[in-house]
């Protein structure tokens, strides 16, 4: 049905094009309300129009937050036109019914983009316009709707053509905007919100980028979007690439784990050597110790000073990038004298704490894996209990589990990686290749603690360790077959420790 329009409430932020909606209403003699600045600016047209405020008999408050919140004019446009208990209930207040609202809501992307501060930005967060536009959408079939500038001109004619009337086509083709212009100036708030708390980090480092030799391999693009410069003062050695970039990200995450001095070797993002030792000589020498064949071309990375010694004793390796906090003159003088290796001092900064990926066609993000569990957080499910000892070498496995392509198992003694299986398609797998990699390397596994990064689906696992010699183990459990794994544990008689948290890693 045509809806005459006789009612009409008008609160724009910028007024400017106003002024032909004004020239058909005030042709067609409908009643105009408005707020405080619309309506000097309505008058200021030469039009009739009364304050909102003698509409509800309120003032604007608390500096025009609350100026058009009110029964009287919610009442007036949310009607039901056709609904006999909704028309008393206009007569019984005293509300007249508002066929036409037009809003310009506060500019609140502008006001982020202007670079105001934060109490400038929550004032533009509009309430009372966007109520507004949702009440008269809402109520469409009765009701017109314009929430943009750009629809002045179209209404203007269409009121002219059809002498005040409006039909249910068009009305309902505004709410279908004006749900457009609300569900957008939500999504800005929400994103100002969120950048604002969570990402102040990664909004940065997104400002800088770095073309990159390739990407993963030769015939792929590849660009780096961050500051290194910040985390990083490059002593030597070339541009880092892509995978360098992928690897160092790994080795900072890992070696981020540990507090005593150590080293941490990694291929390909996953760990093939890592030791902690009273000195880092000798983590350096344990850590290599683990896989000596993997550690060729890796990045190694270490929480301690490098001395001399102990670089006497990397500069024998052919790797890639070594990080560290810090390095002693005598050290540097061997290490820069391979003139393609990358050596990094780090600097601590803060990272974000968010992840994202591409993925099909969109992007997936996620909080990064920042928790582990130590002792407190192991509970033992078998008849054995684990000693000092072994909750102390399950939490080292613990710690390179999370930071290990899953499907995988880490197997480790003494503050030392003996091996580990990874990124493998069954659990099973992952175990057999960590203890045929342990032997190859000559490690007695008696007594090895074994850790996994997801629960045991069959205890098959605890047996196949169990034969090997290993004595202790760490899952977080919740398979609903964890009873056959532990009565396989307390069979063979030994240690099993659940943390309750799983550390996938992809
Ligand atoms: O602060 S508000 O959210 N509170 C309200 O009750 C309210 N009603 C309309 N802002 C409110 N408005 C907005 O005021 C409109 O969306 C428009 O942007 C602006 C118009 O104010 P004025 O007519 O005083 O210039």
């Amino acid at each position: 049905q045509p809806v005459k329009i006789k009612n009409a409430l008008i609160s724009v932020y910028y007024k400017d094009h106003l002024e032909t909606v004004i020239t058909e209403l005030k042709r067609l003699g409908v009643t105009i309300y408005s707020t405080g600045g619309t309506e000097s600016f309505i008058r200021s047209l030469g039009a009739d129009v009364v304050a909102v405020e003698d509409l509800t008999s309120y003032p604007s408050i608390l500096g025009g937050r609350v100026k058009t919140l009110h029964p009287k004019v919610f009442g007036g446009i949310l009607a039901r036109r056709s609904l006999q208990t909704d028309q008393e209930q206009l007569g019984e207040y005293e509300i007249p019914e508002i066929d036409l609202v037009i809003v310009d809501l506060y500019p609140f992307e502008e006001t982020v983009e202007s670079g105001a501060g934060h109490d400038d930005v929550i004032e533009k967060i509009d309430i009372g316009g966007i109520s507004l536009i949702r009440a008269a959408a809402k109520n469409y079939k009765d009701v017109v709707i314009i929430s943009s500038k750009d629809d002045y001109q179209t209404l203007a004619n269409i009121l002219r053509e059809k002498n005040g009337e409006t039909d249910i086509e068009d009305r309902k083709k505004y709410a279908l905007k004006a749900f457009n212009v609300s569900s957008n100036y939500d999504t800005a708030i929400f994103k100002y919100f969120n950048q604002d708390e969570q990402l102040p980090v990664f909004k940065q480092s997104i400002q800088q980028c770095q073309v990159l030799r390739y990407g993963e391999n030769p015939h792929q693009q590849g660009i780096f979007y961050g500051q290194l410069d910040a985390m990083f003062t490059k002593l030597n050695g070339k541009e880092l690439s892509y995978n360098n970039l992928v690897d160092v990200d790994a080795a900072v995450a890992l070696i981020d784990e540990f507090t005593e001095p150590t080293v941490a070797i990694l291929k390909h993002t996953n760990a093939c050597g890592v030791a902690s030792r009273s000195f880092i000589k000798e983590a350096w020498i344990d850590a290599l110790a683990c896989d000596p064949v993997s550690a060729f071309g890796g990045v190694i990375i270490a929480n301690a000073e490098i001395n001399e010694e102990t670089a006497a004793e990397i500069d024998k390796l052919f790797y890639e990038v070594l990080i560290a906090p810090a390095y002693t003159d005598e050290a540097l003088a061997i290490l820069t004298a391979k003139k393609n290796r990358v050596i990094l001092i780090r600097q601590k900064v803060e990272l974000p704490i968010k992840q994202f990926k591409t993925l099909l066609n969109g992007v997936i993000e996620q909080d990064k894996d920042l928790v582990i569990e130590g002792p407190a957080q192991m509970t033992a499910v078998t008849n054995a209990k684990p000693t000092e000892q072994q909750l102390k070498d399950l939490h080292f496995a613990n710690k390179i589990v999370k930071h290990t392509k899953s499907n995988t198992i880490v197997l480790a003694k003494n503050d030392q990686l003996l091996a580990s299986g990874v990124g493998q398609t069954s659990r099973v797998d992952a175990l057999r290749q960590a203890i045929e990699k342990a032997r190859s390397f000559g490690f007695d596994l008696q007594g090895a603690a074994m850790a996994s990064d997801a629960f045991f689906p069959f205890p098959d696992c605890v047996e196949i360790a169990s034969e090997a010699g290993i004595t202790s183990v760490l899952q977080p459990g919740g398979s609903i077959k964890d009873q056959d794994s532990t009565d396989m544990a307390n069979q063979k008689n030994i240690v099993m420790v659940t943390t309750g948290v799983r550390h996938f890693k992809h």
